[in-house]
């Protein structure tokens, strides 16, 4: 069997084919068409690219015709920390793989681009100004030869700065035509910031896939789906850790006031992801190095900032139209997309130094919480700090709450927390 034989039956194992009338596509005003993207930042741990075209669709498989002029617009304040690549493989250089470039021929293909850098590659703008030197599209500048800038260096550095300043360089935009007629396989819009973001564009001809039969190359994970509990809290990865849990105290969050039912639900997301972290901090020094040490506890810490701040993204109410504005609300949504977007990314960063060093991903050690009979006896809402707290399953007022959460949260989803990206 050869390869190409096997990657599509793996293609055919692994997922359907996107039929064309799978594949969202632009929306089209003459010679120019538009993506509008956003990054839903619920749908996944990074969050995922959706496409205003393309419904709420995490990742959407997206059609481009070849020869066609595709605008991306990142306009929105979600595309902030989430610069848009295209790459001939997944995720692109995340995954050390050629990205289309002017100096890089399209594989497979039998052009000779890379001779004269006219190479298909995208095209990035800030505020309506092209920022390289390189065209092969001439709606936007004469085709060159012999250039190589695309703009990426000076767009991709950009999504780093503070919110505020993102925000008043911008928008920004990425434009794409594809002129490789010879090439007949499928590529790849990725995040340059974030890995595990990637999705599929499939090149067409007259409106049909130049791979109508495969959806090669693969990507080679699948996306999060998210629980209903991470759901409503607007956070990834905390279905398990509900109270009680044998692990956790009884509660993290104290007194929390009645007639407030909102409040009660979105500090019992609180306890959970505090739940998630104090498990998550509570690490072996298997790899003997105090910097493994450091990025097995960190990651869980950052996890925990991370899903506190897009919970109360989710739940806060934030009103702020302009993130350059300085009220409270534009303040409060600047810390939070902040600590999301750049959190995540050195969540990313220390996963790939543990790899890197050889050290495991996690080094859990399981600690359970106990407490004496007598300790349990008259704890109250103010001073228990995490100290003098219940085993669970003593704790005839934990045992209740997951139930009472469960239907509360059905109760409550679609009815708290607006669709904020
Ligand atoms: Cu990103």
């Amino acid at each position: 069997m050869n390869v190409s034989t096997l990657f599509f039956l793996l293609a055919f194992a692994c997922g359907s084919i996107a039929l064309a009338d799978d594949i969202c596509m632009a929306n089209c005003d003459g010679d120019v068409c538009k993506f509008t993207a956003k990054v839903n930042l619920y749908a996944g741990e990074t969050g995922y690219y959706t496409f205003d075209e393309c419904g709420d669709t995490s990742n959407p498989t997206i059609g481009m015709e070849i020869g066609k002029t595709y605008v991306f617009d990142q306009s929105h304040v979600s595309n902030y920390y989430h610069p848009l690549g295209l790459a001939y493989f997944a995720d692109g250089a995340h995954d050390d793989v050629d990205e289309l470039e002017p100096g890089i021929v399209p594989p497979g293909s039998d052009s000779a681009c890379s001779d004269f850098m006219s190479c298909p590659a995208p095209m990035y703008f800030q505020a309506g100004e092209y920022l390289g030197t390189y065209s092969n599209d001439a709606m936007f500048a004469n085709a060159t030869e012999g250039e190589d800038d695309f703009g990426l260096d000076h767009y991709e550095p950009q999504f780093f700065y503070p919110l505020p300043d993102w925000t008043e360089r911008g928008p920004f935009s990425v434009s794409l035509m594809f002129d490789d007629e010879s090439f007949g396989s499928d590529i790849f819009y990725f995040c340059h910031i974030h890995q595990f973001m990637t999705g599929r564009i499939k090149l067409l001809k007259d409106g049909e896939p130049v791979q109508p039969n495969a959806n090669l190359p693969a990507i080679p994970y699948e996306y999060d789906k998210p629980g209903q509990y991470d759901k409503f809290c607007g956070t990834h990865g905390l279905g398990d850790f509900q109270l009680p849990n044998k692990q956790c105290p009884e509660k993290f969050v104290c007194g929390v006031p009645e007639g407030n039912p909102e409040l009660s639900l979105f500090a019992s997301c609180i306890d959970s992801m505090d739940c998630h972290m104090v498990q998550g901090m509570t690490t072996g020094v298997k790899a003997n190095s105090a910097t493994a040490l450091f990025l097995h506890q960190m990651i869980p810490h950052h996890q925990n900032a991370v899903n506190m701040a897009k919970a109360l993204l989710k739940h806060g109410h934030l009103d702020c139209a302009n993130m350059e504005d300085e009220t409270d609300d534009c303040t409060m949504e600047v810390i939070l997309r902040e600590i999301i977007n750049n959190q995540n990314k050195q969540i990313q960063d220390m996963r790939g130094l543990l790899e890197s060093h050889g050290w495991p991903e996690t080094d859990d050690c399981k600690v359970d919480i106990f407490v004496s009979k007598d300790d349990h006896s008259d704890h109250d809402d103010h001073d228990d700090h995490g100290v003098s707290v219940a085993a669970p399953e003593n704790s005839g007022t934990s045992a209740s709450t997951k139930p009472f959460l469960a239907s509360a949260t059905l109760l409550f989803v679609g009815a708290l927390g607006s669709t904020v990206f």
